[in-house]
């Protein structure tokens, strides 16, 4: 007997940073270093350090946030918020070049999954707080210049006023699609993702990463390694993952039905 409560998933929601691919410790940081010594600071992010700022999403908001722990003198600074984002902008040109010379490559099983959905008329999106330049360039750097087409809607940075862990993000990109919360994946790395696309009602897979792996994932799905090939699966840390080793459109339905029968 068909079940009526059955829903079809029609769009899988995608975080950037740390899901699509490791940009933070290689990139972003990296770019951020980079810019403040074009602007003649002597600040330098290390690894350790960096962990602790991404508890700050948005990088005009991670350098405030750093200004005020770090380097408070600089808050008296005229136009300080100008200033900031002029030292952004440096940022984001070292990480666009960054991206362009092609080291930063997709996570396991995000090109397998992007092309199955494609294939099955899945809408993809982009639900991120980094600045749209950066979502674009790493999509053409990794998946061809035509790729960012194939996503239905890309949701970035200042596009909403509240950026993670605030729902506004998602909402943005569900209003966009015009599709209810209760037919759509989202795939995030970080607790400040998963607040702000399980605030928005979306059912929320993550995989993990290193800055991210301590983190408190209650509310998700399920939480993976990564999102598994079928030669390399991934491993399940939290969650029921309905059987599955990597995560396929199959997968994707069952996580959805699984509160809804
Ligand atoms: C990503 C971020 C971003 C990047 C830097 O969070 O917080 O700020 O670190 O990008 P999420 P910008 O993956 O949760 O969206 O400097 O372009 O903001
Ligand atoms: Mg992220």
């Amino acid at each position: 007997m068909k079940n009526i409560n059955h829903r079809e998933i029609r769009a899988v929601l995608f975080d950037v940073d740390g899901t699509l691919a490791d940009t933070e410790r290689d990139g972003h940081r990296l770019a951020f270093n980079a810019a403040f010594s074009d602007f003649g600071l002597t600040w330098h992010w290390d690894i350790e350090l960096y962990g602790k700022l991404l508890i700050i999403t948005g990088g005009k908001e991670r350098i405030l946030h750093y200004i005020r722990e770090h380097a408070p003198n600089n808050l008296d600074m005229n136009n300080l918020d100008g200033w900031i984002a002029n030292l952004h902008k440096a940022k984001t040109g070292h990480f666009v070049t960054l991206l362009e010379s092609g080291k930063i490559s997709l996570r396991p099983g995000v090109i397998r999954l992007i092309q199955e959905l494609r294939h099955a008329k899945i809408k993809i999106a982009i639900a991120t707080t980094t600045t749209a330049e950066n979502v674009i360039t790493l999509l053409k750097s990794t998946l061809g210049t035509d790729s960012p087409g194939w996503f239905d809607v890309i949701g970035a940075g200042d596009i909403v006023s509240g950026k993670k862990p605030a729902p506004d993000i998602y909402i943005w990109v569900l209003q966009q699609l015009g599709i209810p919360a209760q037919q759509c994946i989202a795939i995030e790395d970080s607790e400040n993702g998963l607040k702000a696309s399980i605030a928005a009602g979306i059912s929320t897979i993550i995989t993990v990463n290193d800055f991210t792996h301590l983190q408190n994932f209650s509310g998700a799905a399920v939480v993976l390694s990564d999102l598994g090939e079928p030669k390399q699966p991934f491993t399940k840390l939290a969650g029921n993952a309905h059987g599955s080793e990597w995560v396929d459109r199959q997968m994707l339905t069952r996580i959805l039905n699984e509160f809804s029968a």
